[in-house]
């Protein structure tokens, strides 16, 4: 069976790492979100597609959900005892290195798809990382910061200020002047089932419909979504923060109800929520409940298996 899936941060990879225990023989893409990407230091760090690697990998911090397990961070100290603006970001002595050969790749000429290829050639993930696209596109975040309205960079408002100031508007930059990478509009032709695993669905899921010609794709697909919001909360994360800058309340229904009405209609077909949020209805939705708490692996494979017996449904 071949099975894509469009994800981006922790909740995205945790949840693919269960749907591979719950269907070891699937082929299964992942078309990762790169509007979290930012360039510091003259590295060009992707922070969703290192979080999936990692995580499929065995390379991730389970505790963090995102970079190297036995990470240090002496190259971050040292950048905060020299004061430099951009300290707050959390970049691992670890991790480092995976910036440094993208940076050099990347340099050499060689698209972020293929990058990731290379990288992936260590860790193993057991599946096709793609990014969405190989062309730049950023999320910046349109706040108020000093008295006077600003656009900052998503890892800015969402690491230094942890989404904590109002967004007046999300922007992907680029996301419209992009196409999908090499390999994206092929493996969602070739998919037997599509998976939006419970991946922030503005920022993540949000950003990868965003470039042209995937949406337009899913909709000849049987799509299910999971809930990545639990009776009015999100799991992890600050969904909310970014639900509530797009104008959708933060419970399943609405998420539900706003993917539905992403390519005006025909993106989802089935929508997985949890026990708490049974009575959630999204018109021409097959709505289904189960408990979607991903405590540990099994759960993970428990959602995953509920997922795909939604889709043959
Ligand atoms: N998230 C944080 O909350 N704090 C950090 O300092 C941080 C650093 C970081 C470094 C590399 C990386 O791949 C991810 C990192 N993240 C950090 C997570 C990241 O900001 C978000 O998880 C994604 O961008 C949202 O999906």
């Amino acid at each position: 069976m071949r099975i894509v899936s469009l994800a981006g941060g922790i909740g995205g990879a945790r949840f693919l790492r269960g749907l591979q225990a719950a269907a070891p023989d699937a082929e299964l893409t992942v078309v990762v979100n790169t509007g979290d990407d930012i360039t510091l230091y003259g590295l060009r760090i992707c922070p969703d597609l290192d979080t999936v690697m990692y995580t499929l990998g065995g390379g991730i911090d389970e505790q963090r959900g995102w970079g190297r397990q036995d990470e240090t961070f002496h190259a971050k100290a040292e950048l905060e005892a020299y004061d430099v603006p951009t300290a707050w970001f959390g970049l691992g002595d670890r991790d480092l290195a995976t910036h440094l050969v993208r940076r050099q790749m990347l340099d050499a000429g060689f698209p972020l798809s293929e990058v990731t290829r290379a990288l992936c050639a260590r860790w193993q993930p057991g599946a096709a990382l793609l990014p969405m696209t190989d062309d730049q596109v950023e999320t910046y975040v349109r706040v108020e910061l000093d008295g006077r309205e600003r656009a900052i960079h998503f890892q800015e408002w969402w690491v230094k200020h942890r989404a904590a100031l109002p967004a007046r508007a999300i922007v992907a930059v680029g996301a419209e002047r992009s196409t999908p990478a090499p390999g994206v509009l092929d493996a969602i032709a070739a998919a037997d089932v599509v998976v939006l695993p419970p991946s922030n669905p503005v920022v993540s899921i949000g950003t990868v419909l965003q470039v042209p010609g995937i949406a337009e794709a899913l909709r000849a697909k049987t799509v299910v979504g999971v809930s990545p919001v639990i009776g009015g909360a999100p799991v992890r994360g600050m969904a909310d923060a970014c639900l509530s800058a797009i104008g959708v309340e933060t419970n399943a229904e609405a998420v539900g109800r706003h993917y539905r009405a992403r390519s005006d209609g025909g993106l989802l077909d089935g929508w997985l929520v949890d026990t708490a949020d049974a009575a959630a209805t999204v018109p021409g939705v097959e709505v289904r409940a189960v408990p979607l708490l991903m405590t540990d692996l099994p759960a993970a494979a428990a959602m995953a298996r509920a997922a795909l017996d939604l889709a043959g449904a």
